[in-house]
């Protein structure tokens, strides 16, 4: 099949996702079409049948004090979707590109029967989609979806109540992980200390309902029992104030601060624990990543979350507000190592549960079922 695919190209879990998924679907000998405003951050340079299609950002006009993106958007759909003839136009995150896709659709008209697929991840519909000012578009789009996904029950259920919309149909494919890229490894490197250290890591895009600061909170009361560094990768409007907290409780030598980074695998596979204290998330794709390498997550059982971590196996989940019972779950799995090991194996036998070939194949099961109508 030809499958056009828009996702936002920055650090995030829907770009992460779309982007994997193309990879997959082109290692499978479809025809992959990535239109977005830059290369995604997990597209290598050269991925046979995989092909990127720049949105042109370059219109500027006196008049357009704010550029159109999503109406440049849907011009390169319209585009990239009749000259490649695609059967599929896929877009990750409803907000602004299901409502982009929509009007190419239309603008092809009836000769070309491009068939458009939305998959929601979270934000689009907790937050921006109930915004007043994007909810009727973000409703209509999606109604006018030919299928639409959601990659959690807990985000299907939120969709349906946020914008009632019996019409919307949507189904649930949860996202997925490559387990050999994601794998444990044998003989674990040590990094980031001296052996006998504990590798405590975070991975997000530092935006407050990853709640950092708690990351940071959670790790010194860690310390207080168990020999620690935290090791937190990524960028964001949260990262002055995680830095400042650091300074203030002394733990400088104990924290490091990696910025964003395109692999992190090899971060993970050093780690013995994963933070997620996030406020809300819809699936939680970090939490996964670390799970298939045979880390433990201690994180907030928000949304998602319990679909992804069983507590008491894979890792140990709380209320986001306790800090406490979060750093004592940590303590527990740090210092006592077959318990450790218990939650290391329970965390890769969960996390085979979403691995590539098993949900990829639904995503290839619903284009051939919009496609065939
Ligand atoms: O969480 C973010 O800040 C990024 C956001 C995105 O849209 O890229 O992530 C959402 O999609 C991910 C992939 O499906 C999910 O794993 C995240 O849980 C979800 N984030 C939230 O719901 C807050």
């Amino acid at each position: 099949m030809r499958i056009g695919i828009t996702c936002y190209p920055t650090y995030g879990g829907s770009g992460a996702v779309a982007t994997e998924l193309g990879l997959e679907l082109a290692k499978r000998g479809h025809e992959i079409h990535v239109i977005s405003y830059a290369s995604p951050f997990r597209l290598p340079g050269f991925a046979e049948n995989v092909y990127f299609h720049g949105v042109d950002l370059s219109g500027t006009y006196p008049l357009l004090e704010y550029f159109p993106y999503s109406l440049a958007l849907a011009v390169k759909q319209h585009e990239v979707a009749l000259r490649e003839k695609l059967d599929v136009l896929h877009v990750h995150y409803a907000v602004p590109h299901a409502t982009a896709a929509f009007l190419a659709r239309e603008m092809i008209g009836p000769d070309h029967p491009l068939k458009l697929i939305t998959t929601l991840h979270g934000t689009d519909i907790t937050l921006v989609g109930k915004e007043k000012s994007f909810f009727t578009v973000t409703k209509f789009a999606i109604e006018r979806s030919d299928a639409v996904t959601a990659v959690s029950e807990y985000l299907r259920h939120e969709t349906y109540k946020a914008f009632g919309c019996d019409k919307c149909g949507i189904k649930m494919i949860p996202n997925f992980i490559d387990l050999a890229t994601y794998r444990p490894l044998e003989e674990r490197p040590h990094a980031f200390g001296p052996p006998g250290t504990k590798v405590i890591v975070h991975t997000s895009n530092f935006r407050p309902l990853k709640r950092v600061p708690d990351v940071v909170r959670i790790f010194h009361r860690i310390r207080k029992t168990v020999p620690a560094v935290l090791v937190l990768v990524g960028d964001g409007p949260d990262r002055p104030e995680a830095e400042a907290l650091v300074e203030q409780l002394g733990i400088q030598e104990h924290v490091r601060f990696l910025g964003k980074l395109n692999v992190v695998v090899d971060i993970l596979q050093a780690s013995d624990l994963f933070l997620l204290p996030s406020t809300s998330e819809s699936f939680g794709l970090g939490a996964l990543e670390a799970m298939a390498c045979g880390i433990p997550v201690v994180a907030s059982n928000v949304g998602g979350l319990p679909e992804v971590v069983i507590h008491g196996e894979s890792g140990a989940l709380h209320d986001p507000d306790d800090l406490d019972g979060m750093a004592d779950s940590a303590v527990a799995l740090l210092s006592d190592h077959q318990r450790w090991c218990a939650a290391r194996e329970a965390a890769v036998t969960r996390a085979a549960v979403f691995s590539t070939d098993r949900i990829v194949p639904q995503y290839e099961a619903l284009y051939r079922e919009v496609v065939e109508g």
